[in-house]
């Protein structure tokens, strides 16, 4: 499949959904929400949400069903970029090419606008047009991935670790700031999907190995984390076995799931 046209097509679809959603900054407090369009629109691979309407197609779903939670995805993931941002964590100046929101609005928006995020994204995962049971499945699955045994936990134990840290607490951490975020995006698209219970355990699997893979790539990126405690050599072999194995749990969900062979391979090649 031609990978390339299938992620602009849907970071497109995803894109539009996204602009109608976020509050317009004629509505009052109009900072804030021209802070929040800020941090979200614009430059951004969009992987996450991306990877929920691949899950949901890959069981047959509809993934149009499945755009407001994608969406939610996305907007919790530019939380988590906006709060790392800030003078109290990683203290960067720019972000996707312009000045990090703190930059741009002030530290107190700076904060104000990743909580909007993060509450606005529960607001848009409650209103989609499933039933209810599988809204709070969606709702409970991500609720864990982002707290505190998944990405605020990863980034307690990444903020206090000390300068000598062992690969398995290396992974421990990488599980849980990145991977975790990743491998709730594919559950969600699979339960959106209607998943049966062997789909569901396949993609979490998939999802899993998936999360780890996009952080081990962004260390080699950034020539930091898990390149630091192995080597680059490892840490490319590591990338390399676990995307093989994330690729043939797909294999019983058959042509469906050829996006998401594709986006894994993508992962793992990806430059940016
Ligand atoms: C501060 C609540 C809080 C959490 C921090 C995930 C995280 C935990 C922080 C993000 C910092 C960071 C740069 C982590 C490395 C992996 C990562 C999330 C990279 C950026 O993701 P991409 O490549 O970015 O998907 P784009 O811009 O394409 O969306």
């Amino acid at each position: 499949m031609e990978l390339k046209s299938y992620l602009l097509k849907r970071q497109t679809v995803i894109n539009q959904a996204l602009e109608g959603y976020l509050p317009g900054i004629r509505q009052t407090p109009g900072s804030i929400h021209q802070a929040m369009r800020y941090s979200v629109l614009g430059k951004g691979k969009r992987i996450r949400p991306i990877l929920v309407l691949a899950a949901c197609e890959a069981v047959g779903g509809k993934p149009s069903l499945a755009l407001p939670a994608a969406c939610a995805i996305e907007l919790i993931h530019a939380y988590s970029l906006v709060h790392d941002d800030l003078p109290a964590m990683d203290n960067d100046d720019f972000r996707r090419g312009k000045p990090s929101t703190h930059k741009q609005f002030g530290e107190a928006l700076g904060v104000l606008t990743g909580d909007a995020l993060l509450t606005f994204s529960f607001e848009l995962l409650s209103r989609q047009n499933h039933d209810s049971s599988m809204r709070l499945k969606v709702i409970r699955e991500v609720a864990r991935a982002i707290g505190t045994q998944g990405m605020i936990g990863g980034q307690v134990a990444d903020v206090q670790a000390g300068r000598r840290i062992d690969p398995e607490q290396m992974e421990a951490i990488n599980r849980k700031k990145t991977g975790a975020l990743i491998a709730a995006s594919v559950r969600i698209g699979a339960i959106l999907g209607g998943a049966s219970a062997a789909q569901y355990r396949a993609l979490s699997f998939y999802g899993d190995r998936v999360g780890l893979v996009f952080q081990l790539v962004d260390d080699l990126l950034d020539n930091d984390g898990a390149v630091k405690v192995d080597g680059a050599e490892a840490v490319r072999r590591r990338a390399d076995r676990l995307t093989r194995s994330a690729q043939s749990a797909l294999t019983p969900l058959g042509a469906r799931a050829e996006p998401l062979k594709s986006l894994a391979g993508f992962i793992l090649t990806r430059g940016s």
